[in-house]
């Protein structure tokens, strides 16, 4: 986490998951709004900023995505450096995607340090007639492990934004925090305490899925 120099926070998040589960059409619909149903493996792309606006802050929200490496296994530190959010992607559709979802948290937790808000994202939830992992497979999976959970498709568009939204408020909130325990900031804390409860009301997002109805 970082500061802007324009005094808002500028937020690292990456996305990781096997290869072809759909992270970079969820990183180009969030950002862009565009699928790309050909998508090869991702060449040249390190990351994109997004602008998101929390209570009433400006957050620029850097999204890494993995530029195919991860098909070598070879998702270096140096991308996880620094993240303080991440999007952990399975392809609901492919079993062995989802068994690899633990690899990659412990991938995350060697490689960064400190909290990391991390939301597991089961995508593709618009092939439901080939469904390979039901919801609850994934809700059991993300509570075991502290996560927050969503049902995505980057096709057609269904909580893609949303996905993005929840890991961005957790690390707003997590920052917060920080900056409450810091010192020179034991002032505010009254102030502060008032929208640290008002976001994590918010952790409800956790049991939303696309797919549930
Ligand atoms: N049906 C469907 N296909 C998707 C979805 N997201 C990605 N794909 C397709 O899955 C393939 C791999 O997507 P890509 O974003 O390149 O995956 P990555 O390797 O994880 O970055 C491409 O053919 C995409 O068009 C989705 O939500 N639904
Ligand atoms: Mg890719």
């Amino acid at each position: 986490m970082e500061e802007d120099g324009g005094g808002g926070y500028l937020f690292k998040i990456v996305v990781i998951g096997d290869s072809a589960v759909g992270k970079s059409n969820l990183l180009s619909r969030f950002a862009r709004d565009e699928f790309d149903p050909n998508s090869k493996a991702t060449i040249g792309v390190e990351f994109q900023t997004q602008e998101v606006i929390i209570d009433g802050k400006e957050v620029k929200a850097q999204i890494w995505d993995t530029a195919g490496q991860e098909r070598f296994r070879a998702v270096t530190s140096a991308y996880y450096r620094g993240a303080v959010g991440a999007l952990v992607v399975y392809d609901i559709t492919r079993r062995t995607t989802f068994e690899s979802v633990k690899r990659w948290l412990d991938e995350l937790n060697t490689h960064s340090d400190g909290k990391i808000a991390t939301m597991l994202v089961g995508n593709k939830c618009d092939l439901e007639s080939i469904r390979d992992v039901s919801i609850q497979e994934g809700k059991e999976l993300a509570e075991e492990e502290g996560l927050f959970f969503m049902e995505t498709s980057a096709l057609d568009s269904t909580n893609v934004s949303a996905a993005f939204d929840v890991v961005i408020r957790e690390i707003y909130v997590n920052v917060s925090r920080k900056v409450l325990n810091s010192d020179s900031h034991k002032g505010e804390l009254s102030v502060n305490r008032i929208s640290l409860v008002k976001n994590d009301g918010d952790k409800s997002w956790s049991n939303v899925s696309c797919c549930s109805r």
